[in-house]
């Protein structure tokens, strides 16, 4: 069904977290998100921009997303005749990088036409092969290990089915062995966020001997060459995240033998049109994907389970329940994990939950019409 988008809404959110959550390159206490409503005939749809509050992770951050949107993206989307969804990446498609920005606008489309054909957010983009998804947890860096292995205590007591921590170079073979030590049958991986270079390849090779199920990004978010010679090297398969902007550089980087897994965020590809094909590039591989998690509300949390419903997504994600990050989440109800680390696929139409406006009027710092 085709639709013309005539209001776009801009709102930043502010939402701490239960607990801060630290990667190789920060820490953060409470997130600054934007989310995007478009309105068409009077239907909302939503997305969240899963950029962090810096530009650590990729180039963009909170204070890129809304002027992009109102200065660039907005004017080449309000009134203009979309056929369907997948024909809204290629309206911004002029604009380098920035594919979060761009693709929490695009999600949001897709949930406005699962709302107009009054149907799952999930059967709109072609999913639904799988209807409970596996899920993992994504655990920070600590201020002890002691606290860590208590954390890890009570995510795999909750029944969640792989702990994945984080990594840097200070924080890496010791404490993956006292993990391992304590946990010896867990499924575990770890994640660099790019904190190394090759010249560390003996210290990641010493990862090897607590038979990980994936190291996820170990080298910089632009190295592709690096990772396929590191490759060689380890035993311990490479899962890249940062580096995959793109099913093109998916391809180029399962061909070079730089990744044996793939990690796929919406934003961080640019919506659900680009995440679905390097879900296919995979899939023809025989290189298994999950689905990566940035800290998401439950608006950005809902597209990424509809997102794992694709049949390529085998591993379980870094999808998690809301209780894990937010006091109260924004959503209604919230996104709940079953004792079997298992988070079941709504019915509903569009993303599958409601919007609570009370809880998202009270954490709404900023809002704008654009029209
Ligand atoms: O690399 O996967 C990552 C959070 C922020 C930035 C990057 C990453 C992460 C996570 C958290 O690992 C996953 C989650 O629980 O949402
Ligand atoms: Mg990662």
């Amino acid at each position: 069904m085709a639709f013309k988008i005539d209001r776009i809404v801009l709102r930043h959110v502010k939402m701490p977290l239960v607990h801060f959550f630290q990667t190789s390159f920060g820490r953060t206490y409470e997130r600054d998100i934007i989310l995007v409503e478009v309105v068409a005939d009077g239907v909302s749809g939503w997305g969240e921009v899963t950029a962090g509050e810096n530009p650590f992770y990729n180039e963009e951050w909170t204070g890129s997303i809304w002027p992009l949107l109102k200065e660039y993206i907005a004017p080449r989307i309000l009134g203009y005749e979309f056929a369907g969804p997948a024909d809204v990446a290629a309206r911004t498609s002029h604009i380098r990088g920035h594919k979060m920005t761009r693709g929490g606008l695009e999600a949001a489309c897709w949930d406005l036409q699962a709302r107009l054909n009054n149907e799952p957010l999930y059967k709109t983009i072609g999913g639904g092969a799988i209807k409970e998804i596996a899920c993992g947890v994504s655990i920070g860096i600590q201020d002890s290990v002691d606290q860590l292995l208590q954390k890890i205590d009570t995510e795999v007591s909750a029944g969640y089915q792989r702990i994945k921590m984080k990594i840097s170079p200070e924080w890496d073979v010791d404490v993956v062995r006292e993990v391992r030590k304590r946990f010896p049958q867990i499924k575990l991986m770890a994640d660099a966020n790019s904190a190394y270079t090759l010249a560390d390849a003996g210290r990641l090779k010493a990862l090897d001997e607590f038979y990980l199920m994936m190291i996820e990004q170990p080298l910089a978010h632009d190295e592709i060459i690096d990772h396929a010679e590191l490759q060689r090297q380890l035993q311990t398969p490479i899962c890249l995240d940062e580096c995959i902007r793109s099913a093109h550089q998916a391809e180029q980087a399962i061909k070079m033998g730089a990744a044996k897994i793939i990690n796929i965020k919406l934003g961080r590809v640019g919506g659900f049109a680009e995440a679905k094909k390097v879900h296919d590039v995979c899939a023809k591989a025989g290189v298994p994907v999950w689905c990566g998690g940035m800290l998401e509300s439950g608006i950005g949390r809902a597209h990424n389970i509809a997102l794992s419903t694709l049949p390529n997504f085998v591993l379980p994600g870094d999808v998690s329940a809301s209780k894990r990050y937010w006091k109260k989440d924004i959503i209604e109800p919230e996104v709940s994990v079953s004792g079997r680390g298992t988070i079941t696929v709504t019915e509903l139409p569009g993303f599958g939950y409601e919007i609570d406006h009370a809880a998202l009027k009270s954490v709404t710092a900023q809002e704008e019409v654009l029209v």
